[in-house]
C-alpha cells in the first residue's frame, strides 16, 4: 500500500516538474520573443551639413574613429586600390573594411566598396583640398571614386560591417566636395543600412538644394540609432561627373560623447 502510494506521489512529482519545466520554457520563449520585438527600432536620420571645413581636429569630430583613402599621396594617382595609402583609425566596432576586388573571391560578397563599378582610390591631386585629420596629420586629401554612380544611384559604399560594442547611437560623417569640383555627388548622398538582414532606408536625407558644392570640403552627418553587431552601413552616391562621384573620408562620433575617466 505504502509502496503504491509512493509510486503515485513520485508520478505526481514528476508531472509537476515536467509542467514546471514547460512553464519555464514557455516563459523563456515569451521573454525571447519580447526581446526581439523590444529591440529598439533602428533608424538613420540626416542631421545636417557643415560647409567648407578641412581641419577635422579643429572641428573636434572623428573622436570615435575615422578612415581616409589615398591620403597625402606624393604623386597624382588614380584608379588605385581602395585600401591603398589609407589612414585607418576606425573604431573597434566598425570594420575592418574589406577591399576584395575579384568576383571569385568569397570575400567579394561582403566587400566594402562597389568594386564592380569599379570603385577605386584617387589622390595626390594638386588642386584638391589639404585636410588635417583628427590626430593632427596634415596632407593632401584623396577620394574613393565610383564610376558606377555616374548619373546612377549606386551603393558606392556597399558594407561597413558593425561589430561587438556598436554604441546605441552614433554619428557617421561623410566628407565630400574636396576634389576641385571633379567628383561631387550632385544628385544623391544617402546613408543607408542593413539591420537584421533587412535594408533600412533613412528617415531623412540631404535634400537636393543641400547638394551644392564649391570645391572646399563639406561634412554630411547622419545619426544611426539602434544598430547592433551584425548590422552594417551603406552609402549611396549619384553624381554628374563622368568619372563618378566620390567621398573623401568618413568619421565616427558617439552620442552622447563618452566622458573620460577621472
Ligand atoms: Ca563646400
Amino acid at each position: 500500500m505504502n509502496y503504491a502510494r509512493s509510486k503515485v506521489r513520485l508520478a505526481n512529482l514528476m508531472l509537476m516538474i515536467t509542467q514546471r519545466q514547460s512553464t519555464q520554457l514557455a516563459v523563456f520563449a515569451i521573454v525571447a520573443l519580447l526581446a526581439c520585438h523590444v529591440r529598439a527600432e533602428a533608424t538613420i536620420t540626416y542631421v545636417g551639413v557643415t560647409r567648407d571645413q578641412t581641419d577635422f581636429r579643429k572641428m573636434g569630430i572623428g573622436k570615435a574613429g575615422y578612415w581616409f583613402p589615398q591620403f597625402a599621396a606624393e604623386q597624382p594617382v588614380a584608379l588605385r586600390p581602395t585600401g591603398e595609402n589609407v589612414r585607418d583609425a576606425l573604431p573597434t566596432w566598425a570594420g575592418p573594411l574589406n577591399h576584395a576586388t575579384k568576383i571569385w573571391d568569397p570575400a567579394f560578397w561582403t566587400r566594402t566598396f562597389s568594386q564592380d563599378g569599379p570603385g577605386r582610390s584617387k589622390g595626390g591631386q594638386p588642386e584638391w583640398n589639404d585636410f588635417v585629420l583628427p590626430d593632427g596629420e596634415r596632407g593632401r586629401s584623396g577620394a574613393i571614386v565610383d564610376p558606377h554612380a555616374y548619373k546612377n544611384t549606386n551603393n558606392s559604399v556597399n558594407r561597413i560591417q558593425l561589430g561587438e560594442g556598436t554604441p546605441p547611437v552614433f554619428l557617421l560623417h561623410v566628407v565630400t566636395d574636396n576634389t576641385n569640383m571633379e567628383h561631387n555627388p550632385t544628385n544623391r548622398l544617402r546613408a543607408r543600412g542593413k539591420v537584421n538582414g533587412i535594408d533600412l532606408e533613412p528617415v531623412s536625407e540631404p535634400p537636393a538644394e543641400e547638394l551644392v558644392f564649391n570645391g572646399t570640403a563639406d561634412i554630411y552627418t547622419f545619426r544611426y540609432e539602434g544598430f547592433q553587431s551584425g548590422d552594417f552601413i551603406k552609402i549611396q552616391l549619384n553624381g554628374d561627373s563622368k568619372q563618378g562621384p566620390s567621398i573623401g573620408g568618413i568619421l565616427f562620433d558617439i552620442e552622447p560623447e563618452p566622458q573620460l575617466g577621472p
